[in-house]
């Protein structure tokens, strides 16, 4: 069951931990829904796909990506069970620094509710200059970030209940 590493080379990018055990929160942003939606798809199918029972997903919407730290805060405050909260939302350059405000609250904001609640909370929010890269991102030719998301998730579930 423990993962300690006894030397570098125990380390290994391919393992990934069943997911049979954990209860996992994705929170996902409308904004750029069409963007989110397969990011949302992509972190749901993986969750199951690695064995995290569909009773122990609890998907929920928020409005845009500046939510999602305060729904992850108030998900990990209620739910004392959560493994992890993996949170996904879609912030596309515009002409404003409104960007950059959304961009630096979300990715702060993520990192000290984990901090916290000592939970994974997981940082699944595409930052693009156009709408083009974040489509390669969210099932198109980069992959899709929810599935990477989703995983992260279960490596950090998985560390946290193996200290
Ligand atoms: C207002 C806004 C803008 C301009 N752009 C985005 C975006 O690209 N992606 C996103 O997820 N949300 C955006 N929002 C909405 C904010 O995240 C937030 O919902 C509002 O500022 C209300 O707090």
């Amino acid at each position: 069951m423990a993962s300690h590493l006894k030397n570098l080379s125990d380390f290994s990018h391919t393992t990934i931990p069943n997911g049979a055990d954990f209860k996992i929160a994705i929170v996902v942003a409308e904004w750029n829904a069409k963007i989110t939606g397969a990011l949302y798809q992509g972190a749901y199918d993986t969750l199951i796909k690695y064995g995290v029972d569909k009773k122990n997903i609890i998907s929920m919407a928020v409005p845009g990506s500046f939510e999602l730290t305060g729904a992850a805060e108030i998900l990990l405050a209620k739910k004392k069970k959560l493994d992890a909260v993996i949170c996904l939302g879609c912030v596309i350059q515009g002409d404003t620094k409104h960007f950059d405000f959304i961009c630096d609250a979300v990715a702060n904001g993520i990192t000290n509710v984990g901090i916290k609640h000592s939970k994974p909370v997981i940082f699944g929010v595409l930052t693009t200059n156009d709408e083009q890269q974040a489509i390669d991102r969210a099932g198109g030719k980069h992959g899709n970030k929810g599935d990477e998301a989703a995983i992260t998730a279960l490596k950090m579930a998985h560390f946290s209940a193996t200290i």
